[in-house]
């Protein structure tokens, strides 16, 4: 393969279509989802369409294995309702009605709408994105870059990490952790708020390889997962309640003295604080707050802690599935201190992983260039409370009413919570909305221009990992369908109508993959082959050396107190805990389903097929109480909404626990609505993130039943 890197805005270098007669070719990508594998692609091209992606066998993490979604990414890229024309609204708002326009009508009428909005105030201009792509270069460059130079609202891009973020930074000093490779060779290996196989895959083939060389492994998940029936030991706790299982785990190794004082005396700090609170925490009491037998703690304390006497390592896979409510954050930091008060961090395969990504030397003033903010300092609004944030007037508190939003790299119709509020926004006659996407979504449904974006087969970018210490390059394989054009370029050409001269918005997405790391990480490297793995310490906290103030993993932090919040961590109950409400008794949790990728997927056929339909999980004597039987239509419900789906009497669902897989798209739901038409836009004590699996309800039968729909 020879790879040139040459690249015109407007024209990606492509091996495959240069030469369209030639023998078929595979070049090398990066998997763009929001999952911590990101997995090097070979996609096959012949004669300029893309026939196959696979697993990169070279790469290490990949291992020539993706997941069943990513394996069809040529599906998804060809689907027939793939979005090639730039579109215009052309029925009532949220009709899904549209006609196509040219590239040059809907930017110059885009910008004729944002224009007088800027003139008066761009603050009521607001970008929202997330994930859709992970790539440093279509994700926000070029976007934020525009944004900055517009002076829009600023974006708290809170959807997903941050509580578990903020908790990591205040215990560890960032988003650092193990190496995921040397799971392979723990001997305990906690599975914690996280479905592996579906979300993880990779990891798990690691944990697989420990097992058979002995390792006993443990999930700690209120739903019998697809993971936790492949552990030796499931603790199937209550949403929420993972710090107190971490306090009382702490009292048990205190009180049988399984610690590592030489470590405790000099790689951390208040540990005598932490110890006050540890003791306070008695298992039989956390076993009343989890919901789980107080034996079931006590021998996972057991383990861990034989774990120290045997001097065998001990490594936590931490994943976001337990940050999602209230005390997300805290609970966080309480799992996060755990590996110090053993010492497991001597250990190359041992210590805790939640996230790596700051390890990734990512330039982010040169993508986004905040010096074109030119000294304004815009509002931020939060991505969680959009709900509201659509549906207020201009206030002295929060600023102007949103009058224009700018949606790409994210479906927020469908993934927002509370999104009865999030619809009844979106549907504002004078709200302008421009929605950038592959596919008519939910959210696209109530744009005003939905404007066509190329996949990753078709563009350009760099990627950081977040659960393994690999960048990697992603080239484009075949040409752009159609008339897609990538993210930068559309922002390139929006900034151009909207008469932005500065240089950097002419910059190619050559110039920007460049950028993200700089010198950092050799460009080179990326280009011959695909991925670069980061220098690391095998065992990077076996000597302390903690990015945190202190140097030292802190149990204490002098950072939240100065906040005027607790210094240590503790159980923060959620807002809606299980047994406060008789009239919404059971608790909803909303986990990721394994054939999608938060909404994305939903419209690929063969794998809808095999989700079948939105279900909601319910265990058999909550199901009785109801008269709940397999298959029967259910209404879910509390004070903000309801939805309907077929209920499944599983045992994956824990007594008190329904599971509402996610995350449909509203209009394939059997009520044109999804499970987050029930979450709140509550807020987690920490980084300000969501509370999705904090969630009350009632479940009963619904009017409507499967005989009825077809009498
Ligand atoms: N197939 C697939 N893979 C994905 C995703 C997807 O949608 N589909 N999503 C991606 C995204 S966006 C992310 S952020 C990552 C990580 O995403 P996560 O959401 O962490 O992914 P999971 O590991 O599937 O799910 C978390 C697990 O946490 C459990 N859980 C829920 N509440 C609690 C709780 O209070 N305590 C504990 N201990 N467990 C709880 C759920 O039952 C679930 O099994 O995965 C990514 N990977
Ligand atoms: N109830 C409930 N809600 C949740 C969660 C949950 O567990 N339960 N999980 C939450 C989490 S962890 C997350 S991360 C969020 C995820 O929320 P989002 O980041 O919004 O993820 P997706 O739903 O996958 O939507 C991404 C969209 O981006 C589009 N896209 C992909 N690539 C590109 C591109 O290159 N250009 C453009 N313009 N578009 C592109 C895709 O087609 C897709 O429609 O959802 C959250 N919502
Ligand atoms: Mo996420």
């Amino acid at each position: 393969m020879s790879h040139t890197f040459s690249l015109a805005p407007d024209t990606p270098a492509l091996e495959a279509s240069q030469t369209p007669e030639s023998k078929p070719t595979q070049v090398r990508g990066a998997c763009p989802h929001d999952c911590p594998d990101t997995c090097s692609l070979l996609t096959t091209v012949e004669n300029g369409v893309a026939t196959k992606v696979q697993g990169n066998p070279d790469h290490p993490q990949t291992g020539g294995v993706l997941c069943n979604k990513v394996s069809r990414y040529a599906e998804r890229t060809y689907h027939p309702e793939r979005l090639l024309l730039p579109l215009r609204r052309s029925g009532p708002k949220g009709s899904g009605q549209f006609e196509p326009v040219s590239w040059a009508t809907a930017l110059s009428e885009i910008a004729a709408r944002l224009k007088p909005i800027a003139a008066r105030n761009p603050e009521a201009i607001a970008p929202y994105s997330y994930a859709g792509t992970m790539g440093q270069v279509q994700g926000e460059s070029m976007a934020g870059r525009f944004f900055n130079r517009l002076g829009a609202s600023l974006l708290h891009r809170s959807i997903c990490s941050t509580a578990g973020g903020e908790g990591l930074l205040h215990t560890l000093g960032g988003k650092v952790g193990m190496r995921v490779e040397f799971f392979a060779e723990s001997k305990l290996i906690l599975i914690w708020g996280s479905n592996s196989i579906g979300s993880n895959l990779h990891f798990w083939r690691y944990a697989q390889q420990a097992k058979r060389d002995g390792a006993k492994l443990v999930c700690i998940d209120p739903r019998r997962s697809e993971t936790a029936e492949k552990c030796h030991e499931h603790i199937a706790l209550l949403p929420g309640t993972d710090a107190a299982l971490a306090l009382a785990l702490m009292h048990e190794l205190i009180t049988h003295d399984w610690l590592d004082r030489d470590y405790i005396a000099r790689h951390t700090l208040g540990w005598e604080a932490l110890r006050e609170r540890a003791l306070q925490w008695s298992p039989e009491r956390a076993a009343q707050v989890c919901g789980v037998p107080v034996e079931q703690i006590k021998a996972l304390a057991l383990d861990y802690g034989q774990c120290l006497v045997h001097q065998q390592p001990a490594a936590i896979r931490l994943n976001y599935g337990m940050q999602r409510v209230r005390g997300g954050g805290n609970a966080v930091r309480a799992v996060a201190c755990l590996p110090a008060l053993i010492g497991a961090w001597r250990h190359r395969a041992g210590g805790v992983l939640l996230s790596n990504s700051s390890l990734f030397p990512v330039d982010k003033a040169a993508l986004q260039r905040p010096e074109l903010l030119n000294g304004r300092q815009p509002r931020t609004l939060n991505m969680i409370t959009l709900g509201d944030d659509l549906l207020r007037e201009t206030s002295p508190q929060f600023g102007p009413k949103i009058e224009a939003l700018i949606v790409y790299n994210s479906n927020p119709v469908a993934v927002a919570p509370e999104s009865g509020k999030v619809v009844r926004g979106f549907s504002r006659e004078d709200l302008f909305t421009i929605v950038l996407e592959h596919f008519q979504t939910d959210t696209a449904d109530y744009a005003d221009y939905i404007l066509p974006a190329t996949t990753q087969l078709e563009h350009w970018d760099v990627h950081s990992a977040y659960g393994h210490t690999d960048a990697l390059l992603n080239r484009p394989a075949i040409a752009p369908l159609g008339q897609a054009k990538p993210n930068t370029q559309i922002f390139r050409e929006l900034a151009t109508q909207m008469g932005f001269t500065d240089a950097c918005f002419a910059d190619s997405d050559e110039t920007l993959c460049r950028a993200v790391y700089g010198d950092k990480i050799d460009f080179e490297t990326l280009l011959s082959q695909g991925f670069a793995t980061l220098k690391l310490a095998d065992a990077p906290f076996a000597e302390g050396h903690f990015p945190t103030p202190s140097g030292r993993c802190e149990f204490f932090s002098e950072r939240l107190k100065a906040r005027g919040l607790d210094g240590l961590p503790d159980h923060v109950p959620n807002y809606e805990t299980v047994g406060s409400s008789r009239q919404f008794p059971l608790a909803l949790i909303s986990p990721p389903a394994r054939n999608f990728l938060n909404s994305s997927f939903v419209n690929v056929k063969s794998l809808r097929d095999i989700e079948g339909e939105p279900v909601l999980e319910i265990h058999a004597q909550d199901a009785k109480a109801r008269g709940i039987t397999s298959g029967a239509i259910v209404k879910v419900f509390n004070q903000r909404g309801d939805y309907l789906v077929k209920a499944k009497v599983s045992p994956r669902a824990r007594l008190g626990v329904v599971n509402g897989l996610g995350i449909w798209w509203r209009k394939l739901g059997l009520d044109g609505t999804n499970v987050n038409q029930l979450t709140s836009q509550h807020l987690t004590d920490l980084g300000q993130g969501p509370v999705f699996y904090d969630c009350l309800v009632e479940v009963q039968l619904s009017a409507m039943q499967p005989e009825s729909q077809t009498a």
